[in-house]
C-alpha cells in the first residue's frame, strides 16, 4: 500500500450521531448526547408530522418514477432511502432561513411549502425553472441545480448577503475575510452528494465560508455512489474531515435516523445564525433507487448492499419507533391512503396541464432581445412550418 492511500489510517473516527438504531429504538450513541437537549421539543406528535412528510414523498417518488415509464415525465430523481435526514434538517430550519438543494431534496422542498407538482412539471418540460423562490409561499426553498455544485456557490454567496445585510443594519459596511462571525438571524442550508464533494466549486465554497464566517450550514448526503462511483473512490477519508480541514465544525451523523439530522441540524442552524460561522453535516445514508430513470445500478452495485440498507429503511426505522410511542395501525392506514390521494392528484395535473408555447423557451435567457436568440427562434419556426408544408404536399 502506498504512503497515501495510509494517510488518517490510524485516526478514530468518533462513532455517528444516532438516537435511534437501526430497529427504531431510542439507543443514542455516545456521540449523541452533545445534542440530546435539541430534541427537548420533539415529541410523538411531530414525529407523525415527520412520518407523514416521509410517506408523502415516498408516495410521490413512486408516482413520479410511473409517470416517467410511461412516457409522461423526460426524467425523474428518486430520493428513495434519504428521507431520513432529509425530514430531520427540514424540520430543523426557521422561516427566515433559505435553502439551496440540488435536485433530490424533494421532502425538504415540500417541508417548506413548494407543492410537489411543482417539482414534477420540470421533469415534464411544463417550466423552466420550477417554482418562483420568491413568492413567500416557497419557503425560500432555491431552484434545483443539475450543474453539481453550482448551489454550493450560490448558497455561500447568498450567505455573504445575509451576513452584509446584517452588518448594514448594525451601520457597518466592511467586510473582511478573518473577522469573527456576526449575528445575522437568518442562516443559508445547502445540500450537495459525495460526488459533488469532488467538484472545485464546492471546495471553493467552504474557503469563502470559513474565511468570512458566514451563516451556512453544508449538508452533505452521502448517499454512498456517485452515479456508479463509489465513494471511496473519490475520497480517501471520511467526507466530515474535509468539512473539519476546511475550518468548519464538522460531524458524521447517521442519516437514516431523523432525530440525528434535527438534532445536528437545529444546533448548527443556530449557531450559525447567531454569529457562530458555518457548520458541515455529513449524512450516512444510501440511495435505494437509481441514480435517476436513466440509469440502472444493477450493472454497478451488489444486491447484497442494496438488501443490508433496505433493511434500514428510515420510513421503516421511524415507524417502528412511533409504534413503541404507542401510535396504532389506524394512523399509519390513514397517513398512506392520504399519501397516495395526493400522489394521484400530482398524476392528475400533470397529465391535464396544458404544454407551454414552444416560443416560450425562449423568453427568459435574455432581459433584452439578442440577436443569437432570435436566430434561433427563427430556426424554430421554420423547423415547425416545415411539417405543415410536409402535410400539405
Ligand atoms: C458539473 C457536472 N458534472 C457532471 C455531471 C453529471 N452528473 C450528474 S449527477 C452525477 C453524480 C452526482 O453524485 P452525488 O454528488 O453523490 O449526488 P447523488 O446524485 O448521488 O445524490 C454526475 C457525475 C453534472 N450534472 N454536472
Amino acid at each position: 500500500m502506498s504512503q497515501t492511500q495510509q494517510l488518517g489510517a490510524d485516526m478514530t473516527d468518533p462513532e455517528p450521531i444516532r438516537f435511534l438504531d437501526d430497529e427504531g429504538h431510542y439507543a443514542p450513541s455516545e456521540t449523541a448526547a452533545a445534542f440530546a437537549d435539541e430534541l427537548a421539543e420533539i415529541g410523538e406528535t411531530e414525529l407523525r408530522e415527520w412520518y407523514r412528510d416521509m410517506v408523502a414523498t415516498r408516495a410521490f417518488d413512486t408516482e413520479c418514477t410511473h409517470l416517467q415509464r410511461q412516457g409522461q415525465l423526460a426524467l425523474w430523481v428518486p430520493s428513495v432511502g434519504q428521507e431520513g435526514c432529509q425530514v430531520g434538517f427540514a424540520h430543523a430550519l426557521d422561516p427566515q432561513d433559505h435553502v439551496f438543494p440540488a435536485y433530490r431534496e424533494h421532502l425538504v422542498a415540500r417541508v417548506r411549502g413548494v407543492r410537489f407538482f411543482d417539482v414534477a412539471k420540470q421533469f415534464r418540460g411544463l417550466t423552466h425553472g420550477g417554482w418562483d423562490v420568491t413568492d413567500p409561499s416557497n419557503g425560500n426553498f432555491h431552484l434545483y441545480t443539475l450543474v453539481l455544485g453550482a448551489q454550493t456557490q450560490h448558497a455561500t454567496g447568498y450567505a455573504l448577503g445575509q451576513l452584509l445585510d446584517a452588518k448594514a443594519r448594525a451601520g457597518d459596511t466592511t467586510l473582511d475575510a478573518g473577522e469573527p462571525g456576526t449575528a445575522t438571524g437568518e442562516a443559508t442550508m445547502v445540500f450537495y452528494g459525495d460526488g459533488t464533494s469532488s467538484q472545485g466549486d464546492a471546495n471553493e465554497a467552504m474557503v469563502f465560508a470559513a474565511s468570512y464566517q458566514t451563516p451556512e450550514v453544508f449538508v452533505v448526503q452521502n448517499n454512498r455512489w456517485a452515479i456508479s462511483v463509489p465513494v471511496e473512490r473519490q475520497s480517501r477519508t471520511p467526507l466530515y474531515r474535509r468539512g473539519l480541514g476546511f475550518g468548519l465544525r464538522s460531524v458524521q451523523i447517521d442519516g437514516n435516523d431523523p432525530l440525528a439530522a434535527y438534532a445536528v441540524g437545529r444546533r448548527f442552524l443556530r449557531e450559525a445564525r447567531s454569529g457562530g460561522g458555518p457548520g458541515y453535516i455529513e449524512a450516512l445514508t444510501y440511495r435505494i433507487g437509481a441514480h435517476t430513470t436513466s440509469d440502472d445500478p444493477t450493472r454497478y452495485r451488489e444486491n447484497d448492499e442494496l438488501e443490508a440498507w433496505q433493511k434500514r429503511d428510515p420510513i421503516a426505522r421511524l415507524e417502528a419507533h412511533l409504534r413503541e410511542l404507542g401510535t396504532g395501525d389506524e394512523f399509519f392506514d390513514e397517513v398512506r391512503a392520504t399519501a397516495d390521494a395526493e400522489a394521484k392528484e400530482v398524476r392528475d395535473q400533470i397529465l391535464t396541464t396544458p404544454a407551454p408555447e414552444a416560443d416560450s423557451m425562449f423568453a427568459h435567457v435574455y432581459a433584452s432581445p439578442h440577436p443569437r436568440i432570435e436566430e434561433q427562434r427563427e430556426w424554430l419556426d421554420r423547423y415547425e412550418s416545415s411539417f405543415e408544408e410536409g402535410v400539405g404536399a
